[in-house]
């Protein structure tokens, strides 16, 4: 899946949101498209994804065929994308994978498999307690899992940083075995296509 790609699924989801199509919620990505082709070249097949509300870039690069995933959309779960076949699962809840992602990690562990965890949280997550707690758990436990940090300088409409009183993020810049830390601009707006759709 090129950078091209995936820009235009989002802008199909987009007009198909805005043309009143999708009777759900959606969140779209932009920005974060070299980041993550290039991340998801070490993640393998087998290798379990655990992701937010905003999702459809990560399915992608997963190896859910598009048409697939846009079926889901069109069926109002982009919010909550799961495909156990691909081994990638999503959650509208702030936190809500984490634990979840943790204990797929631990059992990896006590099976002695080779199998990895990725798990995709926005700035605001990664500064709540369950994020805290749980990328404690995975390093102090050594867990196989790592967290990836994408930080968008937003959560919802508040400023991240303002919301805290903090200048830099805990995880800011952080990059070692168990996290990775990037930056990125959304062009769209947190939740929705920039139209206000009335059904
Ligand atoms: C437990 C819980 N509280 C609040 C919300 C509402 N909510 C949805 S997304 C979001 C912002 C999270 O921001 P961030 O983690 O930075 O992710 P982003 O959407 O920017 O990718 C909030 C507060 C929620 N879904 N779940
Ligand atoms: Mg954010």
């Amino acid at each position: 899946m090129e950078k091209k790609d995936l820009i235009n699924f989002e802008k199909e989801i987009a007009e198909l949101f805005n043309n009143k199509k999708i009777r759900a919620p959606i969140h779209l990505y932009s920005g974060n498209e070299d980041f993550l082709i290039n991340f998801f070249k070490k993640i393998k097949k087998q290798d379990w994804v655990f992701c937010s509300w905003r999702s459809h870039y990560q399915c992608l690069l997963k190896g859910v065929p598009e048409k697939k995933l846009k079926k889901e959309i069109l069926d109002g779960k982009s919010i909550s994308l799961c495909f156990p076949d691909y081994k990638i699962y999503s959650s509208a809840i702030v936190g809500g994978n984490l634990p979840t992602a943790v204990g797929v990690a631990l059992s990896l562990k006590r099976n002695n498999s080779n199998d990895k965890v990725y798990t995709f949280i926005g700035d605001m997550t990664s500064e709540t307690g369950i994020a805290h707690e749980c990328i404690k758990y995975s390093r102090n436990k050594k867990l196989p899992i790592h967290f990836i940090i994408e930080d968008n300088k937003k959560s919802v409409c508040t400023d991240t940083r303002t919301a805290w009183s903090q200048t830099k993020l805990t995880y800011e810049n952080v990059s070692d075995d168990y996290v990775t830390y990037y930056k990125y601009d959304l062009e769209y707006p947190h939740a929705g296509a920039g139209k206000r759709v009335q059904f």
